[in-house]
């Protein structure tokens, strides 16, 4: 067996953006059709994903923080030809011409860090490294403006070349569609030991008639999985690759992570969740004999799909919290509290024999309302403590950056913002006013395009 070294999971919130808004703009994402247009509260979702990260920063996991991205992002608006002679008028100019197309580049959904780069530890690369590769997010327009700022973010966070690789995103069409960390587990023993990846799809691009959601797209190919193995320099005896259930995917379940949820040894999943559930296992335990797994499968009988996607029961984040002696803690939305199936499960599960002994309830309704959970919100960045003293920028939450931040979204974010608010071409300048000043409390350097010229 391999050494172990001392490492330990750290989570990479996305602060969420001063445009946040209710676009309509995910096919397949439930809560974002339903919610689309109403009027969203930018101030409140940030502050209720800065709480989630203090409740945790506060329990003793390490917590981080990405920034959110530029938005309305002008150099998109520009690629596609709107012009001014200021970026306020290119601005005005796209919001008249096509308020729809404007909406997309204007949506804060950079916060659902879950999508924004697949992670491999250490422990499981060949040259030693943690790898990164930003998604490049081709299922949905609004999304596929992210991967190159994620990438240049990523890239100022975990700079020292010793200990971080950082490669581009995926090139190519939606055959190699990318969702990042929200279709990929990492199980291990310990997080400092080899660990074994497993990478979920939607559907294989290049297969003619394969088996494939039909109403809703897979957003994830087996290709990807397969060119984010190579990339990552991981050892193809311990990499799976399994297929969601594509039923799973018309329900509703846009990301693996919507009906599944790992950490360590224990899987946590609807009975619905994958193709071939006996199979999926079968494959972990061949992979890696080392690892003790301990699956937990929640039966449709008990806990309809429905029930499941509605109640985000499985976008939680499954965590050893320090002090907790291998005991874990589920962090979930309170909407899954209030979903009488759901809240029975729970319950049960808190009684019974398995490693989950706690269930804790975290409010992020705005988010929720876009079809975005506790764990859409984190990266989840396996290091050592070497490998995160290497940080220089200020990205780790401390009780002083809490309030820094606090005291930051409370100075510039609006209370409200309705789809007509959205068209209102000053957003531009508050945001990067925001930004601006964000980067110098995050020392981050300038990252966003406005910053470079
Ligand atoms: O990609 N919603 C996001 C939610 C992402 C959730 N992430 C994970 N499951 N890991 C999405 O569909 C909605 C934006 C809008 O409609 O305004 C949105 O992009």
């Amino acid at each position: 067996m391999t050494k172990s070294v001392n490492a330990f999971e750290a989570n990479f919130d996305g602060l969420i953006g001063p445009t946040h808004n209710y676009g309509g703009l995910s096919q397949g994402n439930i809560a974002s059709q339903h919610n689309a247009a109403q009027v969203s509260k930018p101030k409140e979702a940030a502050l209720e994903g800065l709480l989630k990260m203090k409740f945790l920063a506060d329990k003793g996991m390490v917590q981080g923080v990405l920034p959110p991205h530029e938005r309305p992002h002008v150099p998109t608006l520009k690629k596609l030809g709107f012009s001014g002679s200021t970026d306020r008028d290119v601005v005005i100019n796209a919001s008249e011409t096509n308020p729809l197309l404007y909406r997309n580049v204007c949506s804060a959904s950079s916060m659902w860090t879950a999508n924004a780069a697949t992670v491999s530890p250490s422990a499981d690369t060949q040259d030693g490294r943690v790898h990164f590769t930003p998604a490049n997010l081709t299922a949905m327009f609004h999304r596929s403006i992210e991967p190159v700022v994620t990438g240049r973010m990523l890239q100022s966070i975990f700079a020292d070349e010793t200990h971080f690789a950082h490669h581009s995103h995926l090139p190519g069409a939606t055959h190699f569609g990318d969702e990042g960390a929200a279709n990929h587990n990492r199980f291990c023993s310990d997080y400092g030991l080899s660990g074994v990846e497993l990478f979920v799809y939607g559907k294989e691009a290049f297969v003619k008639d394969g088996l494939a959601p039909k109403k809703f797209p897979a957003r994830q190919t087996y290709e990807t999985g397969r060119a984010v193995e190579r990339l990552h320099g991981l050892n193809g005896h311990r990499t799976v690759h399994v297929q969601q259930n594509p039923e799973a995917i018309d329900a509703g379940a846009f990301h693996n992570d919507v009906v599944a949820v790992s950490n360590k040894n224990v899987f946590f999943y609807h009975e619905k969740a994958f193709v071939h559930n006996t199979q999926m296992q079968d494959q972990l335990r061949t992979a890696a004999p080392d690892i003790d797994f301990h699956f937990i499968e929640v039966p449709a009988n008990r806990v309809p799909i429905q029930d499941a996607i509605k109640s985000y029961l499985f976008n939680s984040q499954l965590l050893n919290l320090p002090g907790s002696e291998g005991q874990m803690t589920l962090l979930l939305p309170v909407e899954a509290k209030e979903t009488p199936s759901t809240f029975a499960y729970l319950q049960w599960l808190e009684e019974s024999n398995h490693p989950i002994k706690e269930v804790s309830f975290i409010d992020v309704r705005q988010s929720m309302s876009n079809g975005g959970g506790p764990a859409c919100l984190r990266l989840r960045v396996v290091m050592t403590e070497k490998q995160k003293a290497s940080i220089k920028t200020n990205n780790i939450l401390t009780d002083t950056l809490f309030k820094d931040l606090s005291s930051w979204v409370e100075k510039h974010y609006r209370d409200e913002l309705s789809p007509e608010d959205l068209l209102d071409p000053n957003l531009l300048d508050e945001s990067r006013t925001a930004l601006d000043e964000l980067t110098q409390i995050m020392n981050i350097g300038s990252i966003y395009d406005f910053q470079r010229g």
